[in-house]
């Protein structure tokens, strides 16, 4: 049994330049594990609190030396000693030694950054890969990628209201070869904006982010750079969105607001949101909408759910991971799918246990990255230990979004050598 020794962090930069925390545990049997925590861009209200200085001389006040602090204080004093294979007593230890509901005191980047380091401890120790180790006696799955190539909203400085615009190879046979379908669309898209004269540089998670003048004219590329990579959209790929209209809702009108597209604006309800979003189902082979309605606009959530019953309907700012939305969106027969970010609610144990709840209830699962990201791959182990079905960790460029995909790549490699 492996006991903790010390825990050190370190203000470290995320993929934007934003400083974040990575935590260094060490084990009495010389054992080393660490784990990088990412940060969100358009996060939503009811998620745990990421710690920052608020110092306005470094960082612009987004400094964590105080989350780090804490790592090296009292969770410190709190764990050492402690068995890395007692997860979940050692995340509610955690948890108490906060004591706040949205872990403000400690910081929710200082206690995941603890959490994730004693997960892969504890793998470590027991000496199996953290997938299995997290899996437990639990089925391992591939998940099917959703991939983000084209980038708006909070994400790029383009035109674009809507903030993701994803691919899905719902057709293919392996995760290789789903990500192979990816990576050519990608690069089918590239050329087409090139021919348009349109930019090819790409926004936070690695999509392109051109200046179009709608939601439906990303669309129409996106159709067109599957088509010429040789596949069928529609039956090999499908396409998901994250509108994360929270993002353009304006509280003081209850009106979706698109003020970033200047050739075509809207101002709608909630109810013409819906029909919108369900008029571009049917154009296009859309099959999953992630946020496409206000965080509190739950009666406008119902209709829709209600009115696109056969697309996959995720709940991010929502349900931010945690288990009383959740748990409050089955009760309403709100969404059918829930995003998982591990930041959003704080601890490895709690993310599992949103998880088991949505899976009791037959909600889908979709493991997430955030839109600021670190070399840490531990969402991709997370993906196949829980059996999820699905991750989104971005487009098939830049090391912090395709570190993921290729460490799903190891993984199924990996499970085929050991099955
Ligand atoms: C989202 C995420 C990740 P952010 O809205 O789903 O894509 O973005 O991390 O900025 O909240
Ligand atoms: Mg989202």
């Amino acid at each position: 049994m492996s006991k903790i020794q010390s825990i050190q962090a370190l203000e470290i930069l995320d993929s934007r330049g934003t400083p974040t925390v990575q935590v260094f545990l060490q084990t009495d049997q010389g054992l080393q594990a660490t784990a990088c925590i990412p940060s969100g861009a358009s996060t939503g209200e009811h998620e745990a609190i990421e710690l920052r200085d608020k110092d306005p001389k470094r960082y612009f006040g987004k400094g964590v030396t105080q989350a780090c602090n804490n790592i090296e204080g009292p969770i410190q004093d709190l764990l050492i000693g402690k068995s890395v294979l007692d997860q979940e007593k050692l995340d509610q230890a955690m948890i108490e030694l906060d004591g706040t509901e949205n872990k403000s005191k400690l910081g929710a980047n200082a206690i995941l950054g603890v959490s994730l380091a004693i997960a892969r401890a504890g793998a470590k120790s027991s000496n199996v890969p953290l997938f299995q180790y997290i899996a437990s006696k639990n089925k391992l799955s591939m998940p099917v990628p959703m991939m983000n190539i084209i980038n708006g909203g909070a994400h790029a400085d383009n035109s674009l209201e809507f903030q993701e615009f994803m691919i899905r190879p719902v057709g293919a046979r392996n995760f290789p070869e789903a990500l192979r379908w990816g990576a050519e669309v990608f690069h089918h898209l590239k050329m087409i904006l090139k021919e348009k004269k349109l930019a090819t540089s790409v926004g936070d998670e690695g999509g392109f982010a051109p200046n179009l003048h709608s939601d439906q004219e990303a669309l129409e590329l996106i159709i067109q750079s599957i088509e010429r990579a040789g596949y069928k959209p529609g039956k090999d790929l499908t396409i998901a969105l994250d509108c994360a209209a929270s993002e353009f809702f304006d509280k003081s009108t209850q009106k979706y607001i698109a003020k970033k597209q200047p050739t075509s604006p809207y101002s709608r309800s909630s109810k013409e949101q819906v029909a919108y979003l369900k008029q571009l189902c049917k154009n296009f082979p859309i099959d999953s909408i992630e946020d496409g309605l206000d965080e509190n606009d739950w009666k406008g959530w119902e209709i829709l759910t209600q009115e696109c019953s056969d697309i996959q309907i995720v709940g991010d700012d929502l349900f931010v991971t945690n288990p009383i939305f959740l748990q409050r969106g089955i009760d309403q027969k709100i969404a059918n799918s829930i995003l998982i970010k591990l930041n959003q609610i704080g601890t490895l144990t709690e993310t599992l246990n949103t998880i088991k709840l949505a899976q009791q209830n037959d909600y889908k699962t979709v493991i997430s990255h955030r839109s600021g990201e670190t070399e840490d791959t531990f969402i991709a182990d997370l993906s196949v230990a829980t059996n999820s079905g699905q991750i989104k960790t971005g487009s098939l460029s830049r090391s912090d979004r395709v570190s993921k995909y290729n460490r799903l790549l190891a993984i199924e490699k990996l499970i085929r050598l050991i099955s």
